[in-house]
């Protein structure tokens, strides 16, 4: 790998692209995609699943903040990156990529090696955590830190300017193949975590120190509203906001000066974003509906999980005070901790099933390299056979147990993560009809409150439950079971009965959905539609851009090419059908070999620190000479 070199030649071209799809090849998870609810929360939810494509903001970000002229691709397919590579001379290739798309990234850099032979390859994002012994021979330069830094250095730019914002919004969801037509901003206001927990692959990447990009809370007031600015200049309407901030309710003084902001303000915000249960607990229910949160996706891990991020209010209080004002909660599990066992993990189950999340991810305990845990089951040889002699990065996704555990085998394991997700969705039902209870419960509880901000929130939400009636209407025919369709059913005479007369466009819309969730069906089953559309944006460009790319085109199928799409989806299926029919031996386990994800790595220095108890069994203590290699 060739050290970072200066450039004194100015506008070197560069592009930057996301993994190429499509997902979920032979061999592939089927986590791993381009969405977030589809993929890993409501994967076992079928006609019911949310569908939102969500673009990869690294890329975003790193072309808003450098001077050379650049060209930004969100998922292309190879096609379309042999194209843009043949378009143009790029100096430099930048990808984002995670440890379970690292084979993708080899693929393509084959091709750019062949299409742009004099490019100079850059590998980002958590991918980078693998080792160089790995990395290396796919790429010229590899960032493992900041990349906006990492990316003005390299191409000898002005470095220490502010952070400017991509306005990049994503589609809002679709749901029965309905596209609804609002997108959803986005804002990172840091990145990293000081928490440090022993499997969390940012915050160690960032070695436990929180990475501001914007230092105030009224500098991410003034940012989102700035956004909004945007999105109003381009004629977007912003149904929401993502907002990625590892913990935002952990720095006190912050989120505080947010919330007087957004009380300074007088408009309510609707935002999704990421809080642990210790920095939910340092503010009161009011406040965080009050700062604009809809959706907060918090940890519940385990019950003797032992990370402080778990200390402080007592949850089933905390969710019900959070639902109580609209605020619905994403919650995330983990099985395969030391501990669990069969019985203990249902045990935990029920508990979470009680708190009735209206989002659940149940993730199994696994390591990331760089991490404290996986130092720590290296050092102890606990690898599974077949991950210590060429460990398969695909399944690096969260759905695949890598070691040998007391009381599980890897397969059971496995099935226990999936009949939970199923449980999820036969014990709560479909997620929009319990989006849609925690909303009304909000509009209810919050429209006569003292709070003028309150108020104004309830009647957002109160907006939000009527244009999402339709959407119940499939869960009272289809829902998974008697339980579930009765519990949508009520909620329908409920919101019917707050609403008095429909109006024909609503009544209508209660006709179609059920036909859209049919036709979803029939299109899931078949697997067509379902991948993301390449969106590609120029920034800088010398060229005249003709019109703007829609940002719909994410979605794929309808909202980009439907035929296009359409013959994606056939010859995939022609080669898939290829692979099985005259199946060879994976090409993945001839040509390359992995093993040094399971080694110790070779340098003391990237010693890694985790924050479990002392007292916890689990607990790997600080640092130490005497595990190096
Ligand atoms: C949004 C998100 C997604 C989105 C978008 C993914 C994407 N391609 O960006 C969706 C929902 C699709 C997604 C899916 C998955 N994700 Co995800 N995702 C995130 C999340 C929450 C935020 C990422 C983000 O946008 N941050 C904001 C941007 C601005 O910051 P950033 O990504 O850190 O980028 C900065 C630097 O890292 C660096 N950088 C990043 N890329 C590049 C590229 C170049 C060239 C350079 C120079 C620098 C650079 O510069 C940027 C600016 O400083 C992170 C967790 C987190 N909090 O970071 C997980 C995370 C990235 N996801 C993860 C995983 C595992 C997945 C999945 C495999 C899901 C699964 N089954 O487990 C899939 C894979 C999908 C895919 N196609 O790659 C892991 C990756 C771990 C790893 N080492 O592999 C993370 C870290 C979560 C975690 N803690 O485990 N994800
Ligand atoms: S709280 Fe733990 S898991 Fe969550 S981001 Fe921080 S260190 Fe990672």
């Amino acid at each position: 790998m060739e050290e970072m070199r200066v450039n004194s030649e100015p506008a070197r071209k560069v592009l930057l692209t996301s993994v190429c799809r499509p997902f979920g090849g032979p061999g592939e998870g089927d986590s791993v995609g381009a969405e977030l609810f589809h993929a890993q929360v409501t994967r076992a939810q079928g006609i019911f699943s949310l569908r939102q494509v969500i673009r990869c903001w690294a890329i975003d970000y790193l072309a808003e903040n450098i001077e050379a002229p650049c060209v930004v691709l969100h998922y292309p397919s190879e096609r379309e990156l042999i194209r843009e590579l043949k378009a143009d001379h790029y100096h430099y290739v930048g990808i984002n990529f995670v440890v379970s798309t690292f084979h993708k990234v080899r693929r393509m850099v084959t091709l750019i090696r062949k299409h742009a032979p004099h490019a100079k390859i850059i590998l980002g994002g958590y991918g980078t955590v693998l080792p160089d012994e790995l990395l290396a021979p796919f790429a010229d330069h590899v960032c493992r830190e900041e990349g906006i830094g990492f990316m003005q250095r390299l191409l000898d730019e002005d470095k220490g300017k502010p952070i400017l914002h991509p306005y990049a919004p994503i589609p809002a969801i679709r749901l029965y193949s309905f596209q609804q037509p609002t997108k959803v901003g986005h804002l990172t206001a840091g990145l990293g975590c000081p928490n440090g927990c022993d499997f969390c692959c940012t915050s160690h990447f960032f070695k436990r120190k929180y990475v501001p990009f914007l230092k105030t809370g009224r500098e991410i007031y003034e940012e989102i509203r700035a956004i909004e600015r945007k999105a109003g200049e381009r004629g977007d309407v912003l149904s929401s906001f993502i907002f990625i901030d590892e913990d935002f309710f952990l720095y006190k003084k912050r989120a505080r000066e947010f919330l007087d902001c957004v009380r300074e303000g007088g408009k309510p915000l609707s935002l999704m974003g990421f809080g642990s249960v210790r920095g939910l607990s340092q503010f009161s229910a009011d406040e965080i509906a009050e700062m604009g949160f809809d959706t907060i996706w918090t940890a519940f891990e385990g019950v003797e999980a032992g990370y402080g991020k778990l200390d402080g209010k007592n949850l089933e209080e905390l969710y019900a005070d959070l639902n109580w004002r609209g605020v619905s909660l994403l919650s995330s599990m983990i099985v395969g901790f030391p501990y669990q066992d069969s019985n203990r993990v249902r045990e935990e189950f029920d508990r979470l099933m009680k708190l009735g999340p209206s989002l659940t991810q149940i993730l199994i305990y696994f390591a990331f390299p760089r991490t404290p845990f996986h130092e720590k089951v290296v050092a102890e040889k606990r690898y599974l056979p077949e991950y210590q002699r060429n460990p398969d990065l695909r399944r690096w996704d969260g759905f695949s147990m890598h070691f040998e555990h007391p009381k599980f085998s890897a397969p059971e394991l496995e099935a226990l993560q999936k009949e939970l997700y199923k449980q999820d969705f036969e014990r709560l039902g479909p997620s929009i009809v319990r989006l849609v209870r925690v909303w009304f419960e909000g509009y209810k509880n919050l429209r006569h409150s003292s709070n003028p901000l309150l108020r104004a929130r309830a009647e957002e939400k109160w907006e939000l439950v009527r244009s999402s009636l339709p959407g119940i209407v499939p869960a009272m025919l289809f829902g998974p079971n008697r339980k579930a369709r009765s519990g949508a059913r009520a909620l329908f005479r409920e919101v019917r009965k707050e609403m008095g007369s429909l109006s024909a466009v609503a009544r209508l819309k209660c006709i179609g959905s059920p036909i859209l969730a049919i036709w979803t069906s029939l299109a899931n089953r078949l697997r067509v539609f379902q991948q993301p559309g390449l969106l590609r944006i120029e920034h800088r460009s010398r060229t005249v851009v003709k019109r703007q790319v829609s940002v719909m085109r994410l979605q794929g199928g309808f909202q980009a090419n439907p035929i296009a799409a359409l013959a994606e989806d056939l010859n995939q299926k022609v080669r898939d059908l290829w692979t099985h029919v005259f199946p060879k031996r994976d090409r993945f386990e001839e040509e390359f070999l992995a093993s040094a994800v399971t080694r110790l790595p070779d340098s003391g220095d990237d010693r890694v620190e985790g924050t479990r108890r002392s007292t916890d069994p689990a607990y790997i203590g600080p640092p130490s000479p005497s595990r190096a290699p």
